[in-house]
């Protein structure tokens, strides 16, 4: 019997899900078989608007026909390239069309092939640097509380999410954390930036007052952290960080896998904020999440460190199979080439305002203590139950799915990031929907 691959496969045991609840998902499986535009077809037929972009990196949307054609063409044309000591022309063409979109001063681009080995590559080139300019006392890294950036040594032990954290060993050493930002008394419900909490961008110093400046390589912040629930930046506090950065000559590394390729309405944070970091780490949108791909975006000041010594050597050991993959490459620059077409970015900061009246009405919503938003972003936030943390959100995820509508859960804090492409008849449907979810939730 011909297999029809629409249908949900009768043996779910051998793929080990990531960060899934596996034995609640295989009990009741929720498949995607299709997608186009805003929305997902699931296996039993039913059209889910998708609130999420996938896991925030389907900006532009889904199925879409640049993108589509651009790998199909490469893969009739060049299947894959070695990636040491040989070029293909389409990474040479993407790493220069995102220099061209990214803020003035990012020069140049090292490609790997998620947002994980995006922070790996910069922690790396970091440290290096400092070494490669002969201050190769500089290995410390600080990151932040709540922070996320992606799952390998290096990042969880930036990164500052306990679950991620905790049984995994004794991570990386001489890693430090700033406070997060999070002031919900402060600046619950607040539209935008929140006011309170620039202040505390000045625990750097007490950080390089403990350790001495010249044993820190680098920190490492989301200029807005999403995972651990859409934190903004208070207003002020980056500009302060990238003054204290300077100041002591720590580079500053922004993750901006979440918040690059119009997220916040600019084409990243950087630009948004007004703040530019040394390094910039990317994924997610850089190839609508079609092919795994991710860059690191270094000033020409670190990328020149390391042009040095004779000429045949390699002059940074670090690198991927499948950095600048000719497929991912052609994915890459036919998603660039639809922002720019469709003046995606844009178009989300023109969305923005409507985005954020629509999610602020579910303030009077049952079980809501806070709601947070940005460009394309937005944060609705649960009284957990008592003793049971994480249930009321994740009750509401499975009844959204059944309603119609895909959104994110972390902790008791509902996610949403929907593609830039979202209408507002969209709007209404995913923040109407929510509003039911809620009202019928215990
Ligand atoms: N840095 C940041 C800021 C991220 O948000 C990563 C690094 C890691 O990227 P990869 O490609 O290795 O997964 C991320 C990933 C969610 C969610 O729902 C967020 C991410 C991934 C999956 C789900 O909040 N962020």
């Amino acid at each position: 019997m011909a297999l029809d691959r629409k249908t949900v496969p009768n043996d779910l045991s051998a793929f080990w899900m990531p960060f899934t609840a596996n034995r609640q998902f295989k009990k009741a499986p929720r498949m995607f078989v299709s997608a186009d535009g805003m929305f997902y077809k699931t296996a039993d037929g039913r059209e889910v608007l998708d609130g999420t972009a996938g896991l925030w990196c389907c900006n532009a949307g889904h199925n879409r026909p640049k993108i589509v054609e651009a790998i199909r063409a490469q893969a009739g044309e060049l299947d894959y390239a070695p990636a040491f000591q040989m070029g293909h022309p389409k990474a040479f063409e993407l790493a220069t069309a995102l220099r061209d979109m990214a803020p003035e001063g990012m020069d140049h681009v090292f490609f790997t092939n998620s947002g994980s080995e995006s922070v790996e590559t910069a922690l790396k080139i970091a440290i290096a640097y400092h070494r490669a300019r002969g201050e190769g006392a500089r290995t410390r890294l600080i990151g932040r509380e709540r922070g996320y950036h992606g799952v390998n040594f290096g990042g969880i032990s930036v990164g500052g999410i306990v679950t991620n954290r905790k049984v995994f060993g004794s991570l990386l050493t001489g890693v430090d954390h700033l406070p997060h930002t999070h002031l919900p008394g402060e600046n619950s419900f607040t539209k935008g930036q929140p006011e309170h909490g620039a202040h505390l961008a000045d625990e750097l110093e007490r950080i390089v007052a403990l350790h001495g400046a010249e044993t820190i390589a680098a920190v490492i912040v989301e200029p807005m952290a999403g995972s651990t629930g859409v934190l903004l930046p208070p207003k002020g506090y980056l500009e302060r960080l990238r003054a204290i950065c300077t100041k002591h000559g720590i580079l500053l590394i922004f993750d901006e896998v979440i918040t690059g390729f119009g997220r916040l309405g600019s084409s990243f944070a950087a630009e948004h904020f007004g703040v530019m970091p040394d390094l910039m780490t990317t994924a997610k949108g850089l190839t609508n999440g079609v092919i795994p791909m991710g860059a690191v975006l270094a000033t020409g000041a670190i990328h020149d460190a390391f042009m040095q010594g004779p000429e045949h050597m390699i002059e940074l050991f670090h690198g991927y199979t499948y950095s600048g993959n000719p497929m991912a490459s052609a994915a890459g620059l036919a998603t660039l080439e639809t922002y720019r077409e469709e003046g995606l970015f844009a178009r989300a900061a023109e969305m923005a305002p409507y985005w954020q009246e629509a999610l602020h009405s579910l303030k009077d919503a049952r079980h809501v203590i806070d709601i947070r938003n940005m460009g394309l972003i937005g944060a609705v936030e649960l009284e957990p139950i008592a003793g049971e943390p994480t249930k009321r959100a994740f009750q509401a995820f499975l009844d959204a799915y059944e309603k119609g509508i895909l959104i994110r859960t972390t902790g008791d804090i509902i996610a949403m990031s929907p593609p830039l492409i979202i209408e507002k008849a969209h709007v209404d449907q995913l923040i109407g929907t929510l509003r039911d979810v809620l009202e019928a939730l215990d």
